[in-house]
């Protein structure tokens, strides 16, 4: 197996002298979305970044930050996360040996990746307060205790996160015309810029793409262009009201010509099920966003025809099952016989 920091080392700040770590993070499905593309008229393809070893994005990062870590000497990591950092982290902290300790804002991380992080080892601190606050705690205790702060005001985390580009220009040949992603604290659309940009200067893709950031309606900073006190949206991943790297993911968009926006909870929940309905793709409430995003542009009169579109399925389904229940009403027990079966067959054929 080719790892990730192997595939494309020289671009990464790895050195001989670095530990070797992996958990199979990288070289994600880029899928054709052939039945969305009716729906929005332009080529799409899904970056299934649920496919990760942790089923989320961060692993791309959370490699490289934490090799870096090793190399340096650290004995523990710290960060906040609204759960997919916190699960990325514990699991690479558990493959490397280093403590892991996670700060979360109580009760909005989803069942999933608190149990990542619990079973992988990490210690919990769930704060009464928001992500942006437990951010702020993790890098002051980080500063105080000498811990390795790793979420992505870590620049490391966006040197591996940034790999994500390069694979999509490796299978395509070329930048997408767009690409499409959420956006939470902004750690992510930066890495993709950077990695864009950087393929293009060694030669390795001619054109760039129109970065289009989606963020919630009740979390979106950047839209608003303000700090959101309270943010709130179903999609928890995203609940973040002061991007740590909110004036990257502005210049992404400004830079590329292209655009951040908000989309409603209830679109996101729509897209959230379309996408798993049409595709096969079951991605989580937050990864849902860019295509709730496009449809919106779509519906608004937006004219996607001629363009290629990679939309970043940020994280798996699998992480919130409580989400995926409660927009459906459970099926309902019937008696174990034939006949039973045979109506359900009937009644959908
Ligand atoms: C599924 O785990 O911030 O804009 O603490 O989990 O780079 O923050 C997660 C963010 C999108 C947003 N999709 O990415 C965390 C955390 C999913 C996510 C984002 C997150 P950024």
């Amino acid at each position: 197996m080719v790892t990730l920091i192997e595939r494309y080392r020289s671009f990464l700040p790895v050195t001989d002298a670095t530990p070797a770590l992996t958990l199979g993070e990288g070289n994600t499905p880029l899928l054709r979305a052939r039945q969305l593309e009716q729906q929005l008229g332009c080529r799409l393809f899904l970056k299934v970044e649920g496919m990760n070893p942790t089923g989320s994005f961060k692993d791309r990062g959370m490699v490289v930050a934490m090799s870096l870590a090793l190399e340096r000497g650290a004995g523990s990591v710290l960060c906040a996360s609204t759960g997919n950092t916190a699960a990325s982290a514990a699991a690479y902290a558990a493959a490397s040996g280093l403590r892991c300790t996670v700060v979360l804002p109580a009760g909005y991380v989803a069942p999933g990746k608190l149990a990542q992080a619990l079973v992988y080892g990490a210690r919990i601190v769930a704060i009464d307060g928001s992500f942006d606050r437990a951010l702020e705690l993790a890098r002051e205790a980080a500063e105080r205790s000498g811990a390795e702060l790793v979420n992505s005001v870590n620049p490391f985390r966006l040197e591996g996160q940034k790999t994500a580009a390069f694979e999509i220009c490796d299978t395509l040949g070329r930048s997408p015309d767009v690409l499409a992603l959420p956006v939470g604290n902004a750690g992510n659309i930066t890495a993709y810029w950077k990695g864009f940009r950087e393929y293009r200067e060694v030669g390795k893709t001619g054109n760039l793409p129109m970065m289009w950031g989606f963020q919630a309606e009740g979390a979106a900073p950047l839209v608003n262009g303000a700090p959101v006190d309270h943010p709130q949206t179903v999609a928890t991943a995203i609940r973040i009201g002061r991007p740590a790297r909110g004036n990257e993911a502005l210049a992404a968009a400004r830079d590329s010509g292209g655009l951040l926006a908000a989309v409603s909870d209830e679109e996101i929940m729509e897209a959230y099920r379309l996408v798993a309905s049409c595709e096969g793709v079951m991605c989580e409430p937050a990864s849902a966003a860019p295509i709730a995003g496009l449809l919106r542009r779509v519906r608004t009169g937006h004219d996607l025809s001629g363009l290629t579109v990679v939309a970043v399925l940020t994280g798996n389904g699998l992480k919130d099952p409580a989400t995926a229940l409660a927009s459906f009403t459970e099926p309902e027990t019937v008696p174990a016989e034939l006949s039973a079966v045979l109506r359900a067959l009937a009644a959908t054929a």
